[in-house]
């Protein structure tokens, strides 16, 4: 019999209630918005002496003097230990690790701080709008704290009418992104751990009362009705209107007490978004005071037995695992063109899916997959190990699926929701995962849940897959590496067979070996082009054997960085699974992929 203790009490309260609300305007991009990217005065400060004391109290909580401040020293006599005007820059966004090589492999905290100007305009509230910061950030704006926030790949915002003056105005973050096992990820992960503000800082002045939030999309598999939302900052009722004219649709609609309008409305004609033709409609919502435009596509997913339905014809999903990485800098994309770049690619290799592996991406990315016709998977980094049983962790790694979900869920292209990534089987996991993968069906049912799954040998040739997970999953998915990770050798490959336990589409969201570009050797010779090379084509036999395989999206597009792999000869701290170099040559590799998927591509046209 299982013990019922306070502890497990407090943790099933706390494992139900993941808040599904998200603290940041939707498309601030396409607000007023001032951009306060550029340069940004660094310290870094490996002790924390900018925030706590020497007897341990921190400043903030404490009357105490921090960096915060910003203070500058007033006369000659005075000590102030710290200067962020003549201290050096970097640019925002990026991270730190890439920018100033003593930061290479640094984990802590950098604090920062901006100037910028302002011409405050009365009646109109400021937002203070972050793209991300890696991990957790303590803001404040002309030396007062305007918030906190925690998780190091999603956009968070504070208002900051109360804080700002005409004129010139400073900003100070610190940044702290030490791996924590009670984080999401937490200590241990396969990818460069990049610290700082890695995504644009926007400033939105918004009128008193505006559109805080919208959805707009087909409904649940129904391709006949757009159905949706919208929420106003201020519980009021207030006339607004919802118009798509190139689908001839426009409506009136009144807000409801809590400022809420919901509405569904009859398609006339419209042409479904596809990878093939991605058409985006024109979208604007307004009220007496805001207005705000979007580009939308529109298109169905849903699973039916073994089949996964895009608007209602059934779909191969001929993907690739991405990491957000550029490789040529290295170091985390700082442009909109670095990830036009990944999903270039992508499109070389003819894929029509990309698995944006495994934490949320700048939303600059389901924008471009959007614009270019790809699908994509979206993950939270509920990444192998997790504080399971920890309720804050739980909520951490909730409010990230939340913020990722309210960001994108306005984006054709994005189809899956994925709520981790090869997580061991045991009960704490079990009921972690299954809250998440409930909060996104509930956040979200117009799209497909799934989470990368391990497989397990059975005896020496068969793998199976039993995760009970896979229960609450829309589609089943997992990761396998035979021929490079256990297994043998690619040549040996063709010796395994999968036992799936489920009735439901499969995706192979890993299977990989590395390969130093440009090292060539037999197929049985570790890193070299031919064993990837090898590798692909016995895998590709392999996961070809399974009956219901929707797609997949191999390990990974591009090597990437890594502290994890460390073999001086062939990685040098790069992971080298990548089918392309990191100076953007092709491996042999590639190639059999690209085959693979002109073929598949031919079987469902
Ligand atoms: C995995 C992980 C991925 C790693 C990869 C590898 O299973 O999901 O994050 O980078 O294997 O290269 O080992």
């Amino acid at each position: 019999m299982k013990k019922f203790t306070l502890v497990s009490l407090l943790l099933f309260v706390s494992f139900i209630t993941i808040n599904a609300q998200a603290t940041f305007i939707q498309n601030i991009k396409a607000r007023n918005i001032q951009n306060l990217d550029g340069r940004w005065h660094y310290i870094v400060d490996p002790y924390e002496t900018g925030f706590v004391g020497f007897l341990g109290k921190k400043a903030d909580e404490n009357g105490l003097s921090g960096f915060f401040e910003n203070k500058q020293q007033e006369s000659k006599s005075e000590l102030v230990e710290y200067d962020f005007s003549k201290s050096p820059t970097l640019n925002v966004p990026g991270d730190w690790n890439s920018q100033d090589e003593r930061l290479l492999f640094y984990e802590g905290t950098v604090w920062y701080q901006h100037d910028f100007d302002v011409q405050i305009k009365p009646g109109k509230r400021y937002f203070l709008n972050f793209g991300a910061v890696n991990y957790e950030a303590y803001v404040s704006v002309n030396g007062k704290k305007a918030g906190t926030h925690k998780g190091g790949f999603t956009p968070f915002e504070f208002e900051v009418t109360n804080l700002l003056h005409n004129g010139n105005n400073s900003i100070v973050i610190k940044v702290n992104d030490t791996r924590k096992k009670e984080n999401v990820p937490t200590t241990n992960f396969d990818w460069w751990n990049y610290g700082g503000i890695t995504r644009d800082v926007v400033l939105a002045e918004m009128s008193q009362n505006f559109i805080r939030d919208y959805k707009i999309q087909l409904a649940k598999n129904d391709l006949k009705t757009i159905k949706g939302y919208l929420q106003l900052d201020q519980p009021q009722v207030e006339q607004v209107s919802v118009n798509i004219p190139e689908a001839g649709l426009q409506m009136k609609l009144t807000t409801d007490a809590a400022g809420k309008a919901s509405f569904t409305l009859p398609v006339k004609k419209l042409n479904y978004w596809t990878p093939e033709h991605p058409r985006l409609y024109d979208v604007s919502i307004n009220t007496s005071t805001d207005s705000v435009h979007d580009q939308i596509g529109f298109r169905t997913i849903e699973v039916r037995g073994k089949d996964i339905l895009l608007n209602g014809k059934p779909v191969f999903l001929r993907g690739i695992s991405l990491h957000e990485e550029n490789p040529m800098i290295p170091g985390r994309p700082r442009s909109k063109s670095d990830l036009r770049m990944l999903l270039q690619w992508a499109k070389e290799l003819n894929c029509n899916f990309v698995r944006l592996a495994h934490y949320p991406y700048n939303e600059y990315m389901s924008h471009l997959a959007d614009e270019m016709g790809l699908l994509l998977w979206e993950e939270v980094p509920v990444y192998w190990t997790i504080d399971w049983e920890n309720p804050a962790t739980y909520e951490v790694a909730g409010q990230q699926l939340t913020e990722l979900i309210t960001r994108d869920k306005n984006r054709a292209s994005v189809i899956i929701w994925s709520v981790g990534n090869e997580t061991p089987i045991n009960d704490a996991r079990e009921k972690f995962m299954e809250g998440l993968a409930n909060h996104a069906h509930t956040m979200d049912s117009t799209r497909l849940v799934s989470a990368a799954l391990l497989v397990f040998n059975k005896d020496s040739t068969t793998i199976e897959l039993n995760d009970k997970l896979g229960n609450s999953l829309d589609v089943v998915s997992f990761n396998e590496y035979y021929g490079w990770y256990g297994g043998g050798l690619p040549r040996e490959i063709g010796k395994f067979h999968f036992q799936i336990d489920f009735n439901k589409p499969v995706i192979i969201s890993e299977l990989g070996a590395g390969a130093l570009g440009g090292f060539h050797a037999d197929a049985d010779t570790r890193f070299s082009e031919e064993y990837q090379e090898a590798f692909y084509q016995n895998q590709i036999k392999l996961v070809s054997t399974i009956d219901n395989l929707r797609g997949m999206t191999p390990w990974i597009l591009v090597d990437f960085r890594s502290p994890k792999r460390m073999n001086p000869t062939y990685q040098n701290y790069w992971n080298r699974k990548g089918l392309i170099t990191e100076t953007g040559k092709k491996k042999k590799a590639f190639f059999v992929l690209k085959a693979f998927y002109d073929e598949k591509e031919k079987q469902y046209k």
